[in-house]
């Protein structure tokens, strides 16, 4: 695989583990130098975004020399590239997991407090790059992490959107949006590549000129590439993740200008600007915007001509394309990528219409995120036409190519006027997969039943995962120096080497340790709760946590209708030795989704009343913390006991945040939805809280007439709960603002929230059992740490190496090596 190498006395290239080489008066000359020269600020003058901007632009430079060299490797290898296609990538704070992976802490914080600095300040000053609505996104940036980590030579490719998600604020308990500015700062991670720039054209017509289509667009823009290199644990490999950030072909209008039409000469640059201007910030429902799809075909299409490129620099055979590179659409955001390579292939490079579909295919693989039908894309066939003529008759020609296939046709990916791009996507993948177990056997049986069948080969599982490098060194450092005191560090790049700790329970000291440990991360969590939300909670309760976007499928509503049936039995006995909790809360709202809305609204009435009662108040309190981000993410899951996964079953197709909270040692509430059921098989029934009805179970319950009011009638506290919100208890000033909130409930339920609500009481009274057991608990909060390391991203990069890309990991030379 790697190829030969030769050791060379004083060379030039970095070693791979610095902490030691590197002293942190190098480190501290090395800010000192950046803040000077780069950012041109005497250490007198400057503010801590100064140093923070100077202490990253330190530790990137450290990072080049580990990215040439796997660039150099990747290239002399001739090894297959991967390359990763997401509309979005949620990566929060980079320095952290730069300085961690350069195994460079130590020297910063050295040459930080040299310089009269806190590391802990500076990491939390800088801003999260949110450029992702949530787990897809999330997804994303952990993939990024492991590719490099596992030496996967690979490219993420997205959007340089000016805007990630939105911020949000509560104001008298609602969601206020308001707009987020990541790049305010100079942002300290990203190269510019002004050299690095494609013509992306969209609309006019097609014409035939001897047969061969001819596309004259109407419009052009111009995608201009920064990057960002992503670091391996121990800086063994470096990758790049490449944004696109969108602008004119022609700048600025100077002879408009000098007419005085001021903004008139300005408008061609803002125009085309708007298309990579904002992140959607819609997560479920599919609103066919045209700036969407032009979003998609933007970033898509310039990636394809950047990979093109790049083969065609290394190699003169075409049909080498899918042994060299393997393209990852992550969602259908990116599925116009199989007509557009048919048209480079095809219209552009002259080969065969069935050869250039068949070329596409082989490289090109689909990874599905849902099987909600309104989360589906489909684009209207009128708006395809218009803004990409050439590319639909192409998904045309690639539909009736495949409808050859049928002996009677059932499946396409044209209907009622629109085109269904997982249709399409599929048909164009060589490999189809969903995200966890259960969720690909429901593609194969539901969405994609027909395509299985003419393809049966095609859909595979990879389960989702979660770097551990994120989510379990750095977020939480206690419980990591006590894995690594106990069994070495080699767990931190296999996960599944945590299963060593398992011996060590019977050890007194080690699950004491393991307590302390969670104690500590909720008596942090408990002081932040205080100085920022002015909220006052017992540290030794139950943390009971729910932290994810706001949908009536994930069920943050049946939640809360659990807490207002607590609160009014605890209110009425209240020496019934209750076990403490805080229920903690924390997710965004899509701005046009009014359900989500109201839940919001909603959950922060209800902590309101429930936190203003001293009767209650030993025993319960309610936390939403407002704009749920990376970020805070880090924060509360080591400080969880318990883990809300609530969805109902079929709909959630995997979850990562349920993984990252088994690692930390939240045990989890949770229904047979997504990898819940991998992670129950790992962690042992005995050691997660199931509840509810099964994916089968849902769909047969849907069909019981009356079903909702049937199971308000059976359950007095849920009929108790939902009175109490209708009649405004919980909203005074408004009495029925929630009537369409408990109508919904009550009438159609389409969620099942109270069908499933019994089952999960029940649950959480057996949680309040077990709680106060301490030293049982703990025990089951280790084995979940101790069982869940297969939940490492790395895991599923592996997986898709093996199965999907058939790609293979390289190795940078080691230290002191260069190559020939
Ligand atoms: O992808 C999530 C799934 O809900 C979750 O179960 C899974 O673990 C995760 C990673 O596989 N899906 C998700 O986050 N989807 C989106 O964020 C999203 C974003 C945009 C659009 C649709 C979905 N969109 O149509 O614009």
């Amino acid at each position: 695989t790697s190829m030969t190498v030769g050791r060379v006395a004083n060379a030039p290239v970095a070693s791979a583990l610095e902490g030691d080489l590197v002293t942190s008066a190098d480190l501290r000359d090395s800010i000192l130098r950046h803040l000077t020269y780069d950012l041109g600020k005497e250490p007198e003058m400057a503010e801590i975004h100064d140093w923070r901007i100077a202490l990253s632009l330190a530790l990137r430079e450290r990072i080049v020399d580990h990215w040439f060299a796997s660039m150099r490797t990747a290239r002399h290898s001739g090894a297959k590239r991967v390359y990763y296609l997401s509309m979005e990538f949620l990566i929060g704070r980079l320095l952290e997991d730069s300085m961690v992976n350069l195994g460079l802490e130590e020297a910063a914080d050295r040459a930080l407090t040299d310089l009269g600095l806190n590391l802990q300040d500076i990491l939390a000053d800088e801003p999260d790059a949110a450029l992702g609505n949530g787990g897809l996104g999330r997804l994303a940036a952990c993939f990024m992490e492991s590719l490099a980590t596992v030496g996967c030579p690979a490219f993420g490719y997205g959007i340089r959107y000016e805007h990630g998600l939105f911020k949000q604020r509560f104001v008298q308990g609602r969601q206020v949006e308001e707009p987020e500015d990541w790049l305010q700062q100079r942002p300290a991670w990203e190269f510019e590549r002004s050299d690095i720039a494609f013509k992306l054209c969209f609309g006019g017509e097609v014409s035939e000129d001897g047969g061969k289509a001819v596309w004259h667009p109407e419009e052009a823009v111009v995608a201009k590439a920064y990057d960002t290199p992503i670091i391996s644990w121990q800086g063994r490999w470096a990758n790049t993740l490449r944004l696109w950030s969108a602008r004119p072909l022609h700048g600025f209008d100077l002879e408009r200008f000098n007419r005085g039409e001021f903004a008139a000469a300005a408008e061609p640059e803002a125009l085309a600007r708007t298309i990579s201007r904002v992140l959607y910030p819609d997560d479920t429902t599919e609103q066919g915007k045209e700036l969407r799809l032009k979003q998609e075909f933007f970033f898509t299409a310039a990636s394809l001509r950047d990979i093109l490129r790049r083969f065609e620099a290394e190699h003169d055979n075409l049909r080498l394309l899918p042994q060299k590179a393997a393209i990852q659409l992550n969602d259908t955001h990116p599925a116009i990528a199989g007509p557009e390579m048919v048209r480079l292939l095809h219209d552009e490079r002259g080969m065969e219409l069935d050869e250039a579909i068949v070329t596409a295919r082989a490289c090109l693989s689909y990874t599905n995120h849902t099987l909600m039908p309104e989360a589906l894309e489909r684009w209207p066939e009128h708006l395809m036409h218009r803004l990409l003529p050439r590319h639909m008759q192409l998904i045309e020609r690639i539909d009736a190519a495949h409808a050859v296939k049928q002996p009677t046709r059932q499946v396409s990916a044209l209907e009622h006027g629109e085109v269904k791009m997982g249709e399409l996507a599929f048909m164009m993948a060589h490999k189809v997969n969903g995200v966890s177990a259960l969720h690909t056997e429901l593609m194969k049986s539901t969405v994609f039943a027909e395509l299985h069948r003419l393809h049966p080969d095609r859909i595979v599982n990879q389960t989702n995962g979660v770097t551990p490098r994120r989510w379990v060194l750095s977020a939480n450092r206690r419980l990591s120096a006590l894995i690594t005191d106990t069994i070495g560090e080699g767990w931190v790049d296999d996960l599944e080497q945590l299963e060593q700790l398992e011996p060590y329970f019977g050890d007194a000291g080690f699950l004491d340790r393991y307590a302390a440990a969670k104690r500590e991360n909720k008596a942090d969590l408990s002081n932040w709760l205080a100085t920022e939300m002015d909220l006052k909670v017992d540290p030794t309760a139950l943390f009971d946590v729910q932290i994810k976007r706001i949908h009536e499928y994930k069920r943050q509503h049946m939640n809360l209708l659990e807490t207002i049936a607590l609160w009014k039995e605890i209110a009425a006995n209240p020496d019934a030795g209750w076990t403490p909790r805080v229920k903690i809360f924390a997710g965004k709202a899509a701005p046009g989704y009014v359900f989500a809305k109201e839940i919001v609204h909603l959950i922060n009435e209800v902590a309101a009343v429930i936190n203003a009662d001293p009767v209650t108040a030993p025993y319960l309190k309610v936390a939403f913390l407002p704009n749920y981000n990376v970020t805070l993410a880090e924060r509360l899951i080591p400080a969880a006991d318990l883990s809300e996964q609530i969805s109902t079953a079929g709909k959630e197709a995997s979850g990562t945040g349920n993984m990252k909270f088994a690692l930390n040692g939240a045990l989890t509430v949770g229904t047979l939805d997504g990898a819940n059921v991998e992670i129950r098989e790992r962690v042992g029934e005995e050691n997660f809280f199931l509840f509810g009805m099964t994916a089968d179970e849902v769909i047969a319950r849907r069909e019981v007439p009356g079903h909702a009011a049937q199971a308000i009638e059976a359950d007095a506290r849920l009929a108790g709960a939902l009175a109490d919100i209708g009649e405004g208890r919980f909203s005074p000033d408004d009495p029925g603002r929630y009537h369409g909130v408990t109508g919904n409930l009550s009438h159609h339920d389409y969620f099942l929230v109270c069908s499933d609500f019994t089952a999960y009481w029940e649950a959480q009274r057996r949680i309040d059992a077990a709680f106060a057991d301490q030293n049982a608990w703990m025990r089951m909060a280790a084995i979940n740490t101790a069982r869940s390391g297969w939940f490492s991203s790395d895991r599923a990069i592996r997986g898709y190496m093996a199965d999907i890309w058939n790609a293979e990991a390289l190795e940078v030379p080691g230290p002191g090596d260069v190559l020939h």
